[in-house]
Parts: C-alpha cells; structure tokens; sequence
C-alpha cells in the first residue's frame, strides 16, 4: 500500500476546513474490500439461518451476491432487515479497513496527534431497497448523536468535555458497493460545519435536524455519489442524511470515526486506541487482537 504524501495530507486537511469533507477516490484497496465482504457474508448466514430455522424463509441463499442476500432473506419483510451491526464487526477482515496506515495518517495529521483511537461507535449499514423510514437516515450532525443523552452519552460531562470531544473527531465513510443517489448515498449541506451544533428533534429511527434550519440550506445538498473503496471524511459539524434507497440492491456501508485518545469518548466505553507513541504495547495489534476485543473496548469497572 503506497501512503499518502504530506502535499495530500494537508490538502484533505484544507478541503475538511473548507468545506466541512474531502473524498479520497480508490484509497481502499480491492482486496481489503473483497475479504471484508467474505467476513461480513457470515453475519448474513447467521441472519439466513435463523430466517431458515423458524421457517421464514425457504433458503439460505448462499449462492446469492453480497449486495443481494439480504433481499432475498428479507424478502417481503425488508422494514425487519437489521439497519446497522456493530457488535458483530470484530471480525479479521475489518482490521484492514479500520486500521488502515492511510486513515491513521489522516487522524494523526487532521488532529494533531499521534494519541489515536477507533471513537467506539463502528457501523455497517446494509441499507436495504424499499426507502423503509429504518433504513432512511434523516438530516443531522453527528455531534447531535454525540452529545445526546438520551441516545449514548454520558449523564455527567461538561460543555467543555463536549466541545473538545466533538471537535478533535474525524469521521470516515466507506462504501463497499458503488453508491448514487438511486441506491441511498449520502447527501451534505457544503460549509455546514461553520454553524456549530444545532437542536435535534428525536424521532422513531433517528434524530432530525430542526426543520427550519434545514428549510434554509437543503437547496444547496450535494448528492455523495462514490465508488466502491472511495473514502469519504467529514467531521462531527457537517449537516448530512442517508437517501432512502430505491434500487433493487443492498447499499452496503461501513462507517467509523478516529478521535484524540486524550479526550473523552462522552461514553462508559473508551475505544479502541489505533496509534499511539506514549502506549504502543496497548494498541491493536492486528486482526486475531481485533477479533478478542469487544463492541467500544472494555468498559471501566
Ligand atoms: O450511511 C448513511 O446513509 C448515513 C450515514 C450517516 O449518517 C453517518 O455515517 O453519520
């Protein structure tokens, strides 16, 4: 794997001030892909087995591609298709992608420091067809989520806990299929980052930006239109939704974000430290270590 120059470095770092994400095209190397499917297809067998052992489907559906199966084992019941996995991502082929040297680069660079972690909140989304209102994220900043109480944070942090958590975070999405409009990328507000956090409304799945604020700038979304092994980065600020998705295949995602090991998480688990010069010994060492570990790294007793 070539790394990415110092020119690039401050370059993704330019685009991230300016306009709140910076795509990285072809950073993921096919194979690194290819082995994360192969190991994410066994969260899909063990979803088709259950469907098979109570008689809900007629098939594992082994011989079906990776951006179909969840179709046909869902079949008539996509709204009941899972929209996220987490726990189950301590699998051998996410170590390459989570722990990728070019992403680290990027964390270390963007955040200036070496202290880095895996922010313990790793996402799959296997984004299914039919626009179900699971599947369909609506407008928000990731800094909603962050700080929400009622959703995963802590009771007791301050405001400023919160601003340097929030603000030494940098949040990678990977797709593992082509994704467009038509099958549920993203879309951004461009420069939305400059506004600071915003109110949130909670609804059923998600929480939503508040309307008026959106009513002001959703005219100017940009569809994230992206190819299989693109990066796309952008932090905790930037207004951003998931389009519902209106094909006939499944939209997979992986979704992570890197965060200054010194500060808090805002959350009972601490992550996964990815880099580091005071602590090398307590790293993440590579896939078999990953795969030991738990969802966000063992919580303090
Ligand atoms: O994958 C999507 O459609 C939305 C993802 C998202 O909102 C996020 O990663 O923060």
């Amino acid at each position: 794997m070539s790394r990415l120059s110092k020119e690039e470095l401050v370059k993704i770092q330019e685009g991230l001030q300016k306009d709140g994400f910076y795509v990285l095209r072809g950073l993921i190397p096919t194979e690194t892909l290819d082995e994360a499917e192969e190991h994410l297809d066994t969260i899909v067998d063990s979803l088709a087995q259950h469907q098979l052992d109570n008689n809900v489907t007629e098939s594992l559906f082994r011989n079906e591609p990776f951006d179909k199966r969840l179709v046909h084992v869902y079949r008539d019941r996509l709204n009941e298709a899972p929209k996220i996995f987490r726990s189950e991502l301590h699998l051998a082929g996410l170590f390459p992608i989570f722990f990728n040297e070019n992403l680290l680069d990027i964390a270390e660079h963007v955040l200036g420091t070496s202290e880095i972690r895996l922010y313990p909140n790793y996402t799959c989304r296997p984004k299914v067809p039919g626009g179900t209102e699971r599947h369909t994220v609506l407008w928000h900043q990731d800094a909603g989520y962050t700080g929400s109480k009622t959703w995963h944070a802590l009771n007791d942090y301050t405001d400023e806990q919160l601003d340097a958590a929030l603000r030494c975070m940098v949040n990678v999405w990977i797709p593992l299929v082509d994704v467009t409009a038509n099958n549920g990328c993203m879309q951004f507000i461009p420069g939305s980052h400059r506004n600071g956090v915003q109110p949130h409304v909670e609804r059923k799945e998600y929480l939503e930006l508040d309307a008026d604020i959106m009513k002001t700038c959703v005219h100017q979304a940009v569809d994230m239109d992206a190819k299989r092994g693109d990066v796309i980065l952008f932090g905790q600020y930037l207004y951003h939704c998931g389009l519902p998705n209106k094909s006939d295949t499944v939209r997979w995602s992986l979704d992570f974000r890197f965060q200054d090991a010194a500060a808090s998480t805002l959350r009972k688990e601490p992550g996964h430290l990815a880099r580091s010069k005071v602590s090398p010994d307590a790293v993440v060492k590579d896939s078999d270590h990953w795969c030991r570990l738990e969802l966000g790294g063992e919580n303090p007793k």
